[in-house]
């Protein structure tokens, strides 16, 4: 039980730390009185990340691009809707958290979607290619 507690913590204090600062899910996360499990946290041999490193998948959405899972909060839209603002947590194997547009595969896919919105997304990535190409609320 300690093992699956302290696991949690892990989880947590990891989603917490790839967050960037300022971000609307601090309203939620922001109790986490996790001082304590911090430092055990630091000290845990970190091998039970499986993700860590992984690259992307082929995409099977676009042929030639590859997939990384994401997580982020939509900041808004550009383009007539072609482009969304997400601001996304580190996105293993790709790049750090930040905030920064990405094309929509189909703007269609950002429908009833509004800044402020936690979403997981799929970027899907060639060179500097980076799209969207599935958003869903979390
Ligand atoms: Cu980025």
């Amino acid at each position: 039980m300690n093992a699956t507690r302290l696991a949690s913590a892990l989880i947590l204090a990891a989603l917490l730390q790839a967050c960037v600062p300022a971000g609307p899910q601090g309203a939620s996360a922001a109790p986490a009185a996790g001082s304590g499990t911090a430092g055990a946290a630091a000290g845990a041999p970190a091998g039970s990340s499986p993700t860590a490193a992984a690259p992307g998948q082929p995409s099977a959405a676009l042929p030639g691009y590859r997939d990384y899972p994401a997580v982020g909060v939509v900041k808004g839209f550009q383009s007539s809707g072609k482009v969304i603002i997400l601001q996304h947590q580190d996105i293993a194997g790709l790049m750090e958290g930040m905030t920064m547009g990405f094309e929509l595969k189909d703007p269609a896919l950002a429908a009833g979607f509004k800044a402020g919105d936690a979403v997981d997304f799929t970027l899907s990535v060639k060179d500097s290619d980076y799209i969207v190409t599935a958003l869903k609320k979390r």
